[in-house]
């Protein structure tokens, strides 16, 4: 990781709001702001140059507003840590909007920086400055954000950080904004104000659940014939995965992960009941309908998954609902899901409550280990997604690797998870182009942790994110992209297969609107274009292994590297692909 180093300004007794706004940004430990610069933030910019020398924090350029709030939100998924973004106006902001709601829809904070006007319109250049200042700048995303705030002073403007890094925090997490009026940062304010005490205003410790409630769960789960646990959202915390583990094998419960949320439970594990999808296969929804005690720890969608096992009839299990969730359930996105039963509902953090749970509930003897089918391998010679997650495997066997990104083709079993550093999970929000930010996001994080970060990735997704690797390169932040290109937005291709059915029309046509060929993008010049390494097109079977080798090579040295990988069109997924809707 590198840095762009100022020459040094001259010390002055006096300085601008902008600076004292900086100031409290590293009060506030944010330990990196990724940006696209705008006049609406020529304050700042140069407060965080000239004031802060640029560090503590830390300007990462971005190519693109998207990759910004992209690059924060898988760092912060990576590390736990909230980092900061600078958005231009409206203009910036409305960029950055898809970002913002897939952090949301992910529970991720996220500080986002918004500037304005000049406020005052007697200070506002002609035509420009008054395009760029809108009334109620965050209404734009108010529906997607904890909480925004548009101070007017300096001492708000202290205080509104303090709140947004606060809520932003404070679980279940999320991004928040803070505009900042372009006059309260260009004014003169003389000596600095003095700066709040930060540890004064931090986010609140977890809240524990009641001991009744957990003697509940703990006797429901302890009486229970066929417990399940749903391991949803978790923390990436070493104790938190052993506490999980451990209170699975005190019960022999059956547990379930997610691919849309990050590693939970080792999928090797006997007591782990199927790959991790979004769609349960039959032996899945078999196993989930056995349970009688059903313990939900945030499970992004409960009821769907729950309406998976039993269809429309009655849940059949007790359920014990463990999230903090609902806290920020409003009425614009429907990212709740659908609304579970609660037969105990510990509206906690599962990290805060698993612990207690272990020590509560009573050992269970009888296992209900999952019936194990042996890990396959391909039996074709195709370059399929599936014969690249096999390659990928053997190529990176022993390694530490991080996985920020899988493609929409995956299927949970391609590969296994047994740390919680080795998968991060999804965007939150569905929204394509997101890959490459997240993955720079991660590698930024895990850069000095001997960790690999890489990311098996769509090709319509890289190509809509794909300047996110400028600033990889451009920073050194090494990491791997392999490119899973199907030369289509192939996932929707699947969608006109099934309309073609069911309104008895050619099927012939579904790759119209759809193929990303003639002609083909060179995905490797694309990265060698940005100063990252280029590998491929990778079009024969034969040539994966040493194209993976070589790019891990390339990583492991420091390097960004993209590998263009030529699969078949083809999903064996269960990550994508509605049954209900088929
Ligand atoms: C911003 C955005 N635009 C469009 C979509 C609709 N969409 C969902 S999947 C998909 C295709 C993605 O293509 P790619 O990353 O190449 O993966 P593939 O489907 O080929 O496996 C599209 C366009 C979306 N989810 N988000
Ligand atoms: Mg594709």
């Amino acid at each position: 990781m590198e840095n762009e180093s100022p020459v040094s300004s001259p010390k002055q007794n006096e300085i601008w709001g902008s600076d004292a706004i900086a100031a409290m940004l590293r009060a506030l430990d944010v330990p990196y702001i990724a940006l696209n610069p705008g006049a609406s933030f020529r304050g700042l910019h140069d407060s965080i140059v000239n004031y802060l020398g640029n560090e503590r924090p830390q300007m990462l350029l971005c190519l693109h507003e998207e990759s910004a709030v992209a690059i924060a939100h898988g760092y912060a998924k990576a590390s736990g840590r909230m980092m900061g973004v600078a958005l231009h106006s409206n203009v910036g902001l409305m960029h950055a909007t898809m970002a913002i709601f897939n952090a949301w829809c992910d529970r991720v904070p996220v500080l986002i920086l918004g500037a304005t006007g000049p406020w005052d319109a007697a200070r506002r250049r002609p035509w420009i400055d008054w395009i760029h200042t809108s009334a109620d700048q965050g209404a734009l995303v108010r529906d997607y954000t904890k909480w925004d705030n548009q101070p007017a002073s300096v001492p708000a403007a202290y205080e509104a950080l303090l709140r947004a890094a606060q809520i932003a925090n404070t679980a279940p997490r999320g991004p928040t904004y803070v505009n900042l009026d372009a006059a309260l940062q260009e004014m003169k304010i003389g000596p600095l104000p003095p700066l709040p005490d930060v540890s004064r205003y931090r986010a609140p410790e977890a809240v524990l659940p009641k001991a009744e409630l957990i003697q509940a769960a703990a006797q429901l789960l302890s009486a229970a014939t066929h417990p399940a646990i749903l391991a949803g959202r978790a923390s990436r915390s070493g104790p938190g995965w052993k506490a999980r583990m451990g209170l699975a094998e005190k019960l022999q419960a059956t547990v379930f992960t997610d691919i849309k949320a990050g590693a939970s439970f080792p999928t090797d594990h006997p007591l782990h009941a199927a790959p991790p999808g979004t769609f349960l296969d039959e032996k899945a929804r078999t196993a989930l309908r056995e349970a009688d005690v059903v313990l939900s720890l945030d499970w992004i969608d409960t009821a769907g998954t729950l309406k998976q096992a039993w269809g429309d009839a009655p849940v059949g299990a007790k359920v014990i609902l463990v999230s903090p969730d609902a806290h920020l359930h409003r009425g614009w996105s429907m990212d709740y899901q659908g609304l579970p039963p609660a037969d105990l509902y510990l509206m906690c953090e599962p990290d805060a409550v698993v612990p207690f749970l272990l020590d509560a509930v009573r050992p269970r003897t009888s296992a209900a280990a999952a019936e194990k089918t042996a890990d396959e391998r391909r039996n074709d010679e195709t370059l399929s997604l599936r014969a690249l997650a096999d390659e990928f495997n053997a190529a990176t066997a022993g390694l530490n690797v991080c996985l920020a990104r899988l493609p929409l083709g995956w299927n949970g079993a391609y590969r296994h998870f047994m740390h919680p550093m080795d998968y991060l999970g999804g965007d939150g929000g569905g929204g394509v182009g997101a890959g490459p930010g997240l993955t720079v996001g991660a590698a930024l994080a895990l850069s000095d942790s001997g960790r690999m970060v890489a990311a098996i990735l769509g090709d319509g997704d890289f190509l809509m994110g794909v300047t996110a690797l400028w600033t990889a390169a451009h920073y050194r932040i090494p990491c791997l992209f392999i490119v899973a290109n199907n030369r289509s937005f192939y996932n929707d291709e699947l969608h006109q297969e099934r309309v073609a059915h069911e309104r008895g029309r050619p099927v012939e046509n579904k790759w119209i609107g759809q193929r990303i060929d003639q002609p083909d993008i060179d995905l490797a010049s694309m990265a060698g274009a940005q100063g990252a390494f280029g590998i491929g097109p990778v079009t024969d079977l034969a040539e994966l292994k040493p194209s993976l080798e070589r790019a891990i090579q390339l990583v492991r040295e420091g390097n960004v590297c993209v590998v263009d990988v030529r699969v078949v069109p083809g999903y064996d997924s269960n990550m994508s692909g509605s049954p209900a809707r088929r």
